[in-house]
């Protein structure tokens, strides 16, 4: 049998590619591991106790609330909160950050901006769902509270970010800016296990993952190019398999391993597209480019986008390089 490697002797480990290191961000993933773990134990049994179904409340963005949205957004805020390495974060589920106020959290280096549970309207039908994090490091002084400059830097200033996939196993991925890896729960020892390591995404594929109900009521480059996935091509193999789970994390984790292009457009009814910048957006992008592959809002790359507000959105073009670029090269025109 191989040594098994755990994520928190990987953390550690990984800490040694910092020279200047002071443990600070590998107690702040390790923080994150513990919550996922919390996160991993509610959703697993969410349809044995009474804590499936909506809380009754809507989130700042008018969506309702799910029980587990709230359970995953609290057992997070309460790591980070006592943990002291993180001055302040910002939730997809609270309409303004959240500034820590002990003095040890007043002397944080970093902020973490997270989704604790993307894809909540899949929970009551037990499909995969995921949480997204980003961290950053606070450019407002140590020793003060957090403030909104601190959350709304571009993508590329991110020190690390990762994502948690509840699927039909849990896994953790994140990545420092360092390739990309991948860690798998196992319930037995309650450990995720180094499973995937140095991840790279393949330069194209055959998936496309699109909400096709959507076509009618989006940029019609766009229609170009699902009718290019659905075209006869043996050479690039098409065509291309539909795959669209509705769960980003999910749609992303699949096309990450096997190649493919996640695409959340622009549309009428979202005129600046549906998912977040902060939460979803850019961490998954970091996580994708560090992997060989490309993440763009149909024309711009995701981490150049400079957030103006916390819950901003955009459209979302995501994948295998090539795919994107095609993808990209629809929307000026170029079928
Ligand atoms: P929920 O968290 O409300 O389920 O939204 C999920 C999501 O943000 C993302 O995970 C999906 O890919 C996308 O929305 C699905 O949106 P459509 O239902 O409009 O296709």
């Amino acid at each position: 049998m191989s040594k098994i490697t755990t994520l928190s002797e990987f953390i550690l480990l990984k800490q040694q590619d910092f020279p200047y290191a002071t443990g600070e961000l590998t107690s702040i993933l390790q923080d994150i591991t513990i919550a996922s773990k919390i996160v991993n134990r509610d959703v697993n049994r969410a349809g044995l106790v009474d804590i499936l179904g909506a809380q009754g409340n809507e989130n700042v963005q008018g969506e309702q609330q799910q029980k587990l949205d709230v359970m995953a957004d609290e057992a997070f805020i309460r790591a980070f909160k006592s943990g002291g390495e993180v001055c302040g974060i910002a939730s997809e589920e609270h309409e303004d950050f959240v500034a820590f106020d002990s003095e040890k959290s007043k002397n944080g280096k970093y902020v973490v901006l997270f989704d604790p549970l993307d894809g909540s309207s899949n929970i009551d039908v037990n499909v995969s769902i995921g949480t997204i994090f980003s961290i950053y490091r606070r450019v407002s002084p140590i020793g003060t509270v957090a403030t909104k400059e601190d959350f709304l830097q571009k993508g590329t200033k991110q020190v690390a970010a990762g994502y948690v996939i509840f699927g039909s196993s849990t896994m953790l991925v994140y990545t420092t800016g360092k390739g990309v890896n991948g860690f798998t729960l196992d319930p037995s020892i309650g450990e995720f296990c180094l499973s995937h390591p140095d991840i790279k995404t393949p330069e194209t594929g055959r998936l496309y993952a699109l909400n096709e109900g959507n076509l009618n009521r989006c940029d019609p480059g766009l229609k170009d190019y699902a009718e290019y996935c659905r075209q006869d091509d043996p050479i690039t193999g098409r065509p291309y398999s539909g795959r669209y789970i509705g769960s980003l994390v999910a749609d992303f984790h699949r096309n990450l391993l096997k190649g493919g292009i996640y695409i959340y457009p622009t549309t009428k009814n979202h005129p600046t597209g549906r998912l977040r910048l902060l939460y979803e957006c850019n961490p998954l992008a970091f996580i994708v480019e560090q992997a060989g592959g490309l993440a763009t809002d149909g024309h711009t790359r995701i981490m150049d986008i400079q957030p103006t507000e916390l819950h901003q959105r955009c459209g979302y073009y995501i994948g295998s390089k090539q795919m994107v670029e095609k993808a990209m090269s629809c929307l000026t025109g170029g079928f």
